[in-house]
């Protein structure tokens, strides 16, 4: 039996079924010095996650080391780099996720700009009968700027297409045969749209890219929406941006240190707050988990992963 080192918890199922056909040693269930001395000469895969990820110390301290399969399309926090440097493939878990990726965003563009949560917490704590909320901001017809034209950007900018929307986006380069408006300056993308939907991979090459500047040319008038990652957002410049009112508002499904979210994002009113959900339905995260065992299965059988980063 191969022997496998699981990083954390994934679906119950998960991690049944990984235990059930393979030798699985749980990082996360023991004193990971213990069980990296006991057993680090053995463990030939390596299973995480985009939240788990993966150091570079600890690709060091495993010597028979063969693939590490991750759960998520995000592997910014995997150290890629060092795991190539000994021919170490890895996989994810792309294309499965889009569609809930996609529509959660949207959602939460909808949500933002129509107060659903806000009007739902004032239905809840009994404020209707004294009075109604402020007027909203319509959705249709506007302008959607997406960040990271890749293929959760590009199932986003579909879903827009039912609100008569006009689409632009900003990417590191032109995304051949696109039908959307390409915009080389974020800060140009920002000015112009009315919404602006990230959905760019994290790591260091998107770090802060949505800085004081890229906020201020979205400004009062526009709302951030954020699936990505944390990292891309200067989240003090966020926060000091939606403190002093000069942006619309935002909607966040990811934070730069999760679970954390600042405290001082839960009273502003204009900010919808979500638990990293993008992928979270049933339906997305069985597709996900058969596309991490298919992975897993191609390795051991041919040595060669299926969908590698
Ligand atoms: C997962 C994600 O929740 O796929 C990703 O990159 O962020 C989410 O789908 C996460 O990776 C699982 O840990």
């Amino acid at each position: 039996m191969t022997c496998i080192l699981q990083i954390g918890p994934l679906t119950e199922r998960c991690n049944q079924r990984l235990a059930a056909e393979h030798e699985v040693l749980r990082l996360w269930d023991a004193d990971p010095e213990t069980l990296l001395q006991q057993h680090a000469e053995r463990i030939e895969i390596m299973v995480t996650s985009g939240r788990f990820g993966c150091t570079a110390a600890l690709i060091e301290r495993l010597p028979r080391l063969r693939a590490i399969v991750s759960f998520g399309v995000g592997y910014d926090a995997i150290d890629v780099t060092a795991a190539r440097a000994r021919g170490i493939p890895v996989s994810n878990t792309p294309d499965v996720l889009n569609d809930c990726v996609a529509d959660l965003a949207f959602g939460m563009l909808i949500d933002c700009a129509r107060q659903i949560s806000r009007a739902d917490r004032f239905v809840r704590s009994g404020q209707w009968p004294a009075g109604g909320l402020p007027l909203a901001t319509r959705v249709s017809g506007k302008r959607l700027g997406i960040v990271g034209m890749g293929r959760i950007g590009e199932t986003v900018a579909k879903r827009s297409s039912g609100f008569d929307m006009q689409v632009r986006y900003h990417n590191r380069r032109p995304v051949e045969g696109s039908p959307y408006g390409y915009e080389a300056s974020l800060v140009e993308l920002a000015r112009w749209s009315d919404f602006l939907v990230l959905t760019c991979p994290g790591g260091e090459s998107t770090r802060h890219l949505i800085n004081a500047e890229v906020l201020d040319a979205l400004g009062k008038g526009g709302m951030l929406i954020n699936v990505s990652r944390g990292s891309v957002v200067d989240e003090n410049a966020l926060i000091d941006a939606l403190v002093k009112g000069h942006l619309g508002g935002a909607a966040l499904d990811v934070y730069a240190t999760e679970p954390n979210v600042p405290q001082v994002l839960f009273d502003l009113s204009n900010v919808v707050l979500l638990p990293h959900i993008g992928s979270a339905t049933e339906e997305t995260r069985l597709a996900m988990e058969e596309l991490l065992f298919a992975n897993l299965h191609a390795f051991l059988e041919r040595a060669e992963v299926l969908t590698a980063v």
